[in-house]
């Protein structure tokens, strides 16, 4: 049977106009304007740090930036490219063409998942079926949708091993044997974008199936308080813990909800998010010296267990816009922006109590660049544009090194410290969102669009 769901289109504009009265907003837009230099200035990195990773680390995972070797991110001694996977929208949208056409040719002559070693289902979903589902979408190059549906057919034996369907968290990509029941929100509930589009693709719906699923077992057993703990058992689909966390590691969960509904019209997904997120807004949310943070919470008490936030909860400041609350999508980015005045470059943890740094590295992490993204496209304002300008400006001057750029260890010392990994969501997340915020990005359609968590482009690639 054919897969087929509603589609809807202009969905977050509409809902952001009916749901917080912002109708009238400037629409955020490519025309031209004075961030021309910046975006030039982002595609000229971007080729330079490609062309550092083709003479050093070409098909390896990950480029080290700092002594110009390679390292595997899945398994090791097993790359899979995954830096060119990651990276091959990006290009596209910047109108790397040479460059898109080198990363497609080394994925049509060398990439294979036959690989005898566990995968984690999780990343190998938002990261390489994702970046072959976007690369494809922008070049339509169909040995990247084979691979992604070949791929996918190696993961589904982490949900369909599974007797509640919530995915296991490792699978071996040749025996499809799985191991690591003990999960978590955003790894058992960050498949329905990438599995839904595959089945739209493929006409197969068993993968959105499999995706929607895990989502509706864990939002059928959220607590009476409507929180869902992140810590679950995938055989019986049942809690592990009661902490309840807008960050890592339940952070996708909550965006997949949102997208799935935007991406597919589904609108289970819709009243799931709704519900979790006013829950999230009644029990986690606390005002601190005027800024808005969330709080990890007790899903059973609403008992507040842990002020830490984690850099990567700043995506949350997008979802809530894009999901309609305008209002609260900006306070809480000017939270993280009032970090990245303090501190520069954000650290990985802070203890928002008193806004000291828990965690004092930076992963190359994408969040409030994301977020930045998000709330400039739902209000057209510019301030984001800045703080983004800001971000990328902080980081060229911190973790550009010989070879690429790089994570760091420690952002509070002057110099900061640094480490030698370049991740490969860097390629995937902020360059492109650095690029879509200050460019005229031609090959983007601003009005109809979705971006993964990945920031992998499943819709809205605009091909001549
Ligand atoms: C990315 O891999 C994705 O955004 C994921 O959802 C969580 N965060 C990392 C980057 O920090």
């Amino acid at each position: 049977m054919p897969f087929a769901l509603p589609r809807r289109r202009f969905l977050s504009l509409a809902a952001v106009a009916a749901g917080m009265g912002v109708a009238g907003a400037p629409r955020a837009s490519a025309q031209p304007d004075g961030w021309q230099a910046i975006a030039d200035d982002v595609r000229r990195e971007t080729q330079w740090a490609w062309q550092s990773y083709v003479d050093r680390a070409f098909g390896r995972d990950q480029i080290k930036p700092v002594s110009g070797g390679g390292e595997d991110f899945f398994a090791q001694g097993r790359s899979v490219g995954l830096t060119i996977v990651e990276a091959l929208d990006t290009l596209w949208l910047m109108e790397l063409d040479a460059e898109v056409e080198q990363g497609v040719d080394w994925v049509k002559n060398n990439l294979s998942f036959d690989i005898d070693a566990p995968f984690q289902v999780f990343e190998t979903n938002i990261r390489l079926v994702g970046g072959l589902l976007s690369g494809y979408h922008c070049t339509g190059e169909p040995r990247l949708l084979e691979l992604a549906v070949d791929l996918t057919d190696r993961l589904m034996p982490a949900f369909t091993s599974s007797p509640s369907g919530v995915p296991y968290r490792y699978v071996n990509l040749r025996t499809g044997a799985v191991s690591r029941p003990d999960t978590n929100l955003a790894e058992l509930g960050t498949y329905i974008t990438e599995f839904g589009t595959l089945s739209e693709l493929t006409g197969d719906r068993r993968y959105y199936d499999a995706a929607k699923r895990a989502l509706q077992v864990t939002f059928d057993r959220r607590s009476p308080l409507g929180l869902v703990p992140y810590s679950w058992l995938a055989p019986t689909g049942t809690w592990l813990n009661t902490t309840a966390t807008v960050g890592p590691p339940a952070d996708s969960y909550y965006e997949y909800l949102w997208d799935g509904w935007s991406l597919f019209g589904d609108g289970d997904l819709k009243v799931w998010y709704e519900t979790l997120v006013s829950a999230i807004l009644a029990r986690q949310s606390e005002v601190v010296d005027g800024r808005l943070w969330f709080a990890q919470v007790d899903a059973l008490t609403g008992l507040k267990l842990s002020r830490e936030q984690s850099e990567l909860a700043a995506y949350f400041a997008g979802l809530l816009a894009e999901g309609g609350d305008i209002q609260n999508g900006r306070r809480y980015h000017d939270s993280w922006n009032a970090v990245q005045d303090r501190y520069g470059v954000l650290p990985e943890a802070i203890d928002y109590s008193n806004m000291s740094v828990v965690r004092k590295g930076n992963l190359l992490r994408p969040e409030f660049a994301d977020a930045a993204l998000n709330l400039w496209l739902a209000t057209g304002d510019d301030l984001y544009r800045h703080r983004a300008q800001r971000h990328y400006e902080l980081m060229k001057a911190t973790s550009k090194v010989q070879y690429g750029y790089t994570i760091l260890n420690d952002v509070t010392t002057n110099p900061v410290v640094r480490g030698d990994s370049c991740p490969g969501y860097w390629w995937s997340e902020q360059l492109k969102y650095y690029w879509l915020m200050f460019g005229q990005a031609r090959r983007f359609n601003y009005d109809d669009h979705y971006l993964s968590t990945e920031g992998n482009l499943l819709k809205g690639a605009v091909r001549q």
